[in-house]
């Protein structure tokens, strides 16, 4: 059994303390902080750091992969993370995953298919066209972001794999790698870090296999070379850093239902109606946003993706299946 402080993956005093004046000057700094302003201006792309690898990608024509909200600028977008491997500290990734090794780098994928395969990095990266979406990602914590990925549907590397009818669901692993990664010498979780999704889930269109954000590589924090965006579930259903992809008949055991089963269900849609136990999942505070005055926003079934996915869930008990 893993041992954990109560306290763990809830609302810190950082999101319910206005962040603004940290959040000024770290922009400062940066000389950045520069979000799209205007739905006209939502239809550029927005620029990264500068310093990785451009990384651009076609407006994506599918459906609901554009959402017209005002981004969050790539400066909080790329320091205000969570990645435990790292730290639990929302600046603990950026200060270290630059001793994370992105090449060489290969995803297995693996399990109940006719052609399980062993891809480098490079060859995902030419597999499928590189498109930019716009997703809401919303962490139960209770904040949101809105970032413009790139990459492309998960379903696209998926079908070369060939699933049998025994593949019910779709298990991904993260690197846990010691060396590289000075939060894998604690016991925050139980490595490695392990999602899963129900086939249908993953084969959706939205569910994404992403590269890069805001027209470059991702940042390492962001969980280079690869990670999954999946806009209609918390943001811990999106596993970055990805070197594993397995086809399987049960429902796999995420690492966050070990650690909290009760708190943290294998669906984790996000759900206005059905709280945490230990919180609200009413509103959320969109990163940006969150000066003195700012309100809270009334958080979306399904994260606002609801007529692109809430088909998947029909005659299901959300309050059961959380
Ligand atoms: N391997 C791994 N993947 C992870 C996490 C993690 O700790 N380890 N954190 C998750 C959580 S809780 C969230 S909210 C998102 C955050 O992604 P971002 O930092 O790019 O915004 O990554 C998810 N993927
Ligand atoms: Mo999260």
């Amino acid at each position: 059994m893993l041992i954990r402080t109560p306290a763990l993956h809830e609302p810190r005093t950082s999101d319910i303390t206005p962040r603004s004046a940290y959040l000024n000057r770290r922009e400062a700094l940066a000389g950045l902080g520069l979000a799209a302003a205007s739905p006209l201006a939502l239809a550029q792309s927005a620029s990264g750091g500068g310093k990785l690898a451009k990384l651009p990608g076609a407006h994506s024509a599918v459906a609901g992969a554009m959402v017209m909200d005002k981004l969050t600028s790539y400066a909080d977008a790329s320091s205000y993370n969570n990645f435990y491997e790292f730290g639990t500290d929302k600046a603990d990734p950026a200060s270290h995953a630059h001793t994370l090794k992105t090449r060489p780098w290969t995803v297995s994928v693996e399990g109940e298919c006719a052609k399980p395969g062993r891809y480098d990095i490079d060859a995902l990266l030419k597999l499928s066209a590189m498109e930019e979406r716009i997703y809401r990602l919303r962490c139960v914590e209770g904040w949101s972001m809105v970032i413009p990925w790139v990459g492309y549907s998960l379903a696209e590397l998926l079908k070369k794999a060939e699933p049998t009818s025994k593949a019910k669901y779709v298990e991904f692993t993260s690197l846990a790698d010691k060396s590289q990664m000075p939060g894998v010498r604690s016991g925050v979780l139980d490595w490695p870090y392990i999602e899963g999704l129900r086939i249908d889930e993953a084969m959706h269109p939205l569910a994404m296999l992403v590269f890069g954000m805001y027209g470059e590589v991702l940042p390492n924090q962001n969980g280079a070379p690869l990670r999954l965006a999946v806009p209609w579930k918390y943001g811990f259903k999106s596993a970055k850093s990805i070197v594993r992809i397995r086809f399987v008949e049960k429902e796999p055991l995420s690492s966050w239902t070990k650690a909290a089963q009760q708190e943290y269900g294998f669906y984790s849609n996000v759900n206005p109606n059905v709280s945490h136990p230990r919180w609200s999942q009413a509103g959320e505070r969109r990163i940006g946003e969150d000066g003195l005055f700012a309100k809270k926003r009334p958080t979306l079934m399904f994260n606002g993706y609801e007529a692109q996915v809430g088909q998947l869930y029909a005659g299901m008990d959300l309050k059961k299946n959380y």
